[in-house]
């Protein structure tokens, strides 16, 4: 039995869905907000210019998608780049504040992690943005000892790359890097990156994330499952060697990049399911359906 379910709907949003004219939407953060489910889509137009908007939904299914994007003036880093390509969005809310942390290509340098703060999901600012090679990044929900914690994924000079933390006292300074020594697996053997936000259970924090492996003909993107300890994020508890989801419906594997599963960001819903969005094929975005408590019993069993 399958861990995860599409959702029939799927997918949930597609560029002809939003109210302007609009090449591709994928990727979104999710959080809830005022009791509400909110998306941050990455949008591309149809001159491939990324923009933001937000889209929210009572009923985590049918989404309203808002027609100004975001106000996020760029970071004193991303104004000395030829050009700042932001994507991935991933929403932490923490203090009564949300943290988005998200990936920069900064031309000519290459890849950043940055991390910016909103109150409202209108106006948003930069906090702080790392050297490249480094993206995916996703803060915990909580401060460990006083200290936040990110995980990310620094990235080799191929393109592969695995998780690590690193913690900070101010959000700016990042250091005390460790791995996340998660199992090979021949479908996240060549990278494995922070997916959602992790999620606080009695077993450990959840976390789901994308692992790739080459075919003949394409990178492929699945999602995995693990749980890491709650004290030391570093550690893993349990981490199944098989995937919870791999591209085989075919908004999955036709679109701008074939055969992507690629989540920013679950949520929990009102009725207890546990909402996982996902980008499907870079293109479009898809609703997979789960609850906590299977995902980490899942964990639990396949470790
Ligand atoms: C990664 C990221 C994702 C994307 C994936 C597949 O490097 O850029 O946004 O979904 O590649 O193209």
């Amino acid at each position: 039995m399958p861990v995860l379910k599409r959702h029939p709907k799927n997918p949930i949003l597609t560029p002809q869905d939003l109210p302007f004219e609009a090449y591709t939407v994928f990727n979104a953060g999710a959080v809830k907000y005022k009791g509400r489910i909110l998306l941050l889509l990455r949008i591309e137009t149809t001159e491939r210019k990324t923009v933001f908007h937000v889209a929210t939904s009572s009923d985590g299914v049918k989404f309203k998608v808002n027609e100004e994007p975001i106000n996020y003036p760029l970071g004193e880093l991303e104004k000395l780049g030829n050009r700042a390509h932001r994507f991935d969005m991933r929403i932490t809310p923490m203090d009564g504040t949300y943290y988005v942390c998200h990936a920069v290509w900064l031309d000519p340098w290459g890849s950043c992690i940055a991390i910016a703060k909103t109150d409202d999901f209108v106006n948003f600012k930069q906090i702080s943005m790392s050297v490249p090679s480094n993206r995916n990044a996703v803060l915990f929900p909580e401060k460990f000892k006083g200290k936040y914690v990110r995980l990310e994924r620094p990235q080799n000079v191929d393109g592969s790359g695995a998780m690590w933390t690193s913690e900070s006292t101010d959000l700016v300074y990042w250091g005390n890097p460790r791995p996340v020594k998660l199992p090979y697996t021949d479908w996240s053997g060549r990278k494995s990156g922070a997916g959602c936000i992790p999620i606080r259970t009695s077993e450990g924090w959840l976390e789901i994330y994308h692992g790739t492996c080459m075919t003949a003909s394409t990178e492929n993107y699945q999602l995995g499952a693990c749980l890491l300890d709650l004290k030391d994020p570093s550690k893993v508890i349990a981490a199944p060697l098989k995937f919870i989801l791999a591209a085989e419906e075919i908004y999955e594997c036709v679109g701008q990049v074939p055969n992507v599963v690629f989540t920013g960001g679950a949520c929990e819903t009102d009725d207890g399911k546990l909402n996982i969005y996902y980008g499907g094929a870079d293109t479009r975005m898809c609703l997979a359906q789960t609850t906590v408590n299977e995902l980490v019993d899942f964990c639990l069993k396949n470790k």
